[in-house]
């Protein structure tokens, strides 16, 4: 087992494992930019360097300070977290030619799964259902106009060096698609330095399900089960949890087998998420996967009982699984991001925590770096705390979070609190009605009144 692990991340998830590490019994180095003097992650961890100024790509996108500070503190190997580096293929390269262990998957899987159009071909080749659409990307706009009259409109084009929603165009006719082609690859070639786009036929209502997917050196791959993650705003998700409503434990067995499938294929080690798109008609496709933990892992971590992120440090020092795959999810969790912004215009909302009241009680989490006077620096993203809830069903959890969140007192700054106490009260929420649309329709201005009888004049 390593003795020292650096976490090259900051917020929440850099505590998360600091805990993790510390029940492992092993030290912990912190990497801070000088913004972050006062947070938690530097405050806990056995030591601290500070890797640079407030900008994130001077300090925690920084592959040679980060380094630099690994080497001269001696740790053996380190996390990545999610956001920054997590998914940067060359990173874990210099990781391990430093002689250190990256706790990931390989260069080759982060950078293979990196390319969306190449995972989508990966998927086909293993029998992973994928949408109608490009076996490749498009040539040109002719072929792009060729596809999509075979597929049908709407259609989705999509960078392949995009991903969780950068770079995309829905097309609704014919007229659009050869200029929107063009568009969108010159938009991706700035973006990204590569212009590649593939197409979809385009679902217009789905939900979003995810499956946690886990592999380990000795070629065992098993899934954790599902996320449903389809309230989300901008790309960003709001609220997460497990199991999703619109799984038997039939389809469930089905899409985590598709996803261990896949896991196969690519030789996959570590943590993954392998994101689906569900239809009205329960058909599942394949859309991406993530190489890295994510933000919303305790939903999973509350239904299964598995600490993903001991498991993580685990498997990469070699130790087997230990699980079996596709256990029964135990209850039902429920995750709400709490964001420093404003819980109707969205504009973030840095600053002091004047008072930080977290509720707490019987199968109450809360996942946070914050505390009272600490002051959210306004330089990276506005999640403060994730506030997780567990218990025996769906409606239970659901009154277990509302009875939270009337407990979680933030002031000094705007939280989006507010706003999850409004969609856990949602009629389309409490039935379980989601599509990647509910926020759309949530925050659609109610419908003006019926104007006032006309007096009849004669
Ligand atoms: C789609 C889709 C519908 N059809 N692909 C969003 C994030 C990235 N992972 C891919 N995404 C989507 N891909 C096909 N073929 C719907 C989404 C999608 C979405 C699209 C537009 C606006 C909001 C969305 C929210 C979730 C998913």
């Amino acid at each position: 087992m390593f003795k020292k692990i650096l976490i090259a991340n900051r917020g929440e998830i850099a505590l998360r494992i600091i805990h993790a590490c510390r029940e492992l019994g092993i030290r912990t180095v912190a990497v801070f930019s000088t913004a972050d003097r006062d947070s938690l992650h530097v405050t806990y961890a056995d030591e601290e360097v500070c890797i640079g100024p407030p900008a994130s790509t001077a300090s925690y996108l920084n592959i040679s300070s980060i380094i630099s500070a690994a080497e001269i503190t001696g740790a053996d190997a380190i996390h990545p977290g999610y956001g920054f580096l997590a998914e940067n293929a060359h990173f874990a390269e210099v990781i391990q030619e430093c002689r250190m262990t990256w706790i990931g998957p390989s260069p080759r899987v982060i950078r293979l799964m990196g390319d969306k159009a190449k995972a989508r071909e990966t998927a086909m080749a293993a029998g992973v259902p994928v949408l109608p659409g490009s076996r490749e990307p498009l040539a040109d706009g002719a072929e792009a106009e060729r596809v999509a009259a075979e597929v049908g409109y709407p259609v989705i084009l999509k960078a392949a060096a995009g991903g969780g929603g950068r770079g995309m165009r829905i097309v609704g006719s014919p007229a659009e698609i050869a200029g929107q082609f063009g568009t969108a690859s010159e938009e991706a070639e700035r973006a990204f330095g590569d212009g590649s786009i593939y197409l979809e036929k385009y679902l217009t209502e789905p939900r979003h399900i995810e499956f946690q997917v886990f592999g380990d050196r000795h070629g065992s791959i098993v899934h954790l089960g599902e996320r449903e993650c389809s309230i989300q705003r901008r790309h960003q998700k709001l609220i997460e949890e497990s199991p999703s409503p619109a799984l038997t434990p039939e389809l469930r067995a089905e899409m985590g087998e598709a996803a261990v499938e896949l896991c196969r294929a690519v030789g996959y080690e570590n943590a993954g998420t392998i994101e689906f798109l569900l239809d009205a008609d329960r058909r599942f496709y394949f859309m991406e996967m993530n190489t890295r933990i994510q933000v919303e892992h305790p939903v999973t971590e509350m239904v299964t009982g598995v600490d993903l992120v001991k498991l993580q440090i685990r498997v990469a020092a070699g130790e087997p699984l230990g699980i079996k795959s596709g256990m029964k999810p135990r209850g039902h969790a429920i995750e709400c991001r709490i964001n420093a912004e404003h819980p109707v215009t969205f504009t973030p909302s840095p600053g002091p925590l004047k008072t930080f009241h977290l509720p707490g009680g019987p199968g109450t989490r809360v996942d946070t770096h914050g505390y009272e006077d600490y002051v959210i620096p306004p330089h990276y993203d506005s999640l403060v705390a994730k506030l997780i809830v567990h218990d025996r069903t769906r409606r239970e959890a659901i009154a277990r979070m509302s009875r939270a969140l009337d407990f979680f007192v933030v002031e000094g700054i705007e939280t989006s609190i507010p706003l999850h106490r409004r969609i856990v009260r949602d009629p389309d929420f409490l039935a379980g009605k989601l599509s990647t649309r509910f926020m759309e329709r949530f925050l659609q201005p109610p419908a003006p009144p019926p104007p006032p009888p006309q007096k009849e004049d004669g």
